[in-house]
This record gives structure tokens, C-alpha cells and sequence, in this order.
């Protein structure tokens, strides 16, 4: 079952911090598409099935910023 979500991600600035979060959340399991909105924050994520809130924060982490709420 296709999902999608969108987190608010603190902390990214230019196109370098878009990539790096890209990169980090599509190697997470099941991930298809990820669309970063910069001016917003919000970073949309499909995936083939629910995303633990867990796997997530820690790929924005891993990328160096930080999931709000
Ligand atoms: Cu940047």
C-alpha cells in the first residue's frame, strides 16, 4: 500500500541540505519518491508501505538536521 507522508525538517538552508536529506531517506526501506520543499521545510516521502517514525528521524539526523514535532 502506497504512502505518503510529510515531516517538517528543520535546519536546511540550500540545495546541498536538500540532497543530503534526499539521500538519507531514500536508501530507508520501501522509500520511492522523496520531494524536499526548501522554502518550507516540508519534505514529502512516498513509500510502498508505512514508514516507522523511528527510521525516519533518524535518516534526517543522519543527514544533520532535525525532524520537527
Ligand atoms: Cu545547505
Amino acid at each position: 500500500m502506497t504512502t505518503t507522508v510529510i515531516y517538517d525538517v528543520k535546519g536546511m538552508t540550500c540545495g546541498h541540505c536538500v540532497r543530503a536529506v534526499t539521500g538519507e531517506l531514500e536508501r530507508l526501506d520501501g522509500v520511492t519518491t522523496v520531494d524536499v520543499d526548501l522554502q518550507t521545510g516540508r519534505v514529502t516521502v512516498t513509500s510502498d508501505a508505512p514508514l516507522p517514525d523511528e527510521a525516519v528521524r533518524d535518516a534526517v539526523d543522519e543527514a544533520g538536521y532535525e525532524l520537527a514535532s
